[in-house]
């Protein structure tokens, strides 16, 4: 069983993004995670991460689902981290379904249903009611 690699944010760490480790997890032998630098954040979101880069890539790296972590500093460069991992498997959340299919020539890509009903956003609002 290959390499299986990911990406994300995964800020304010919930039950949702845990689920989608452990099904990568299972699709291979090996689980790398691309966790999205506090400035990628900043490009695609328009605000900054509540926990840092440092903090978000302890919590990931600490699961025992995950066997290594880097960070991810273009969203864009999937081919050259697919590559330096040697990933056989790029696997995405729905919410970007279709989005890399130009790489399946490279991997196999697939992507996974997302956890119904959370997301960070939800929390942060949840917690400021
Ligand atoms: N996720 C999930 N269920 C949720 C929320 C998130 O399965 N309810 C998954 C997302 O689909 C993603 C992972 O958890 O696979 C991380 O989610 P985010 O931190 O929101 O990732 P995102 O900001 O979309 O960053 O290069 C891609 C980006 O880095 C992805």
């Amino acid at each position: 069983m290959g390499v299986v690699i990911t990406f994300g944010t995964f800020d304010v760490f919930h039950v949702g993004h845990l689920r989608i480790l452990k099904r990568a997890r299972r699709l291979g032998g090996r689980l790398v995670v691309g966790v999205s630098t506090d400035e990628l954040n900043f490009e695609k979101k328009g605000r900054l991460p509540v926990y840092t880069q440092s903090e978000r890539l302890e919590i990931v790296s600490s699961l025992k689902c995950v066997d290594e972590v880097f960070s991810e500093e273009s969203l864009d460069a999937k081919l050259m981290y697919i590559k330096k991992y040697k990933a056989e498997i790029l696997l995405m959340g729905s919410d970007w379904g279709g989005k890399f299919d130009h790489l399946c020539g490279v991997c196999k890509v697939v992507y996974l249903e997302r956890t119904p009903a959370i997301s960070t956003t939800e929390v942060i609002e949840k917690i400021r009611l």
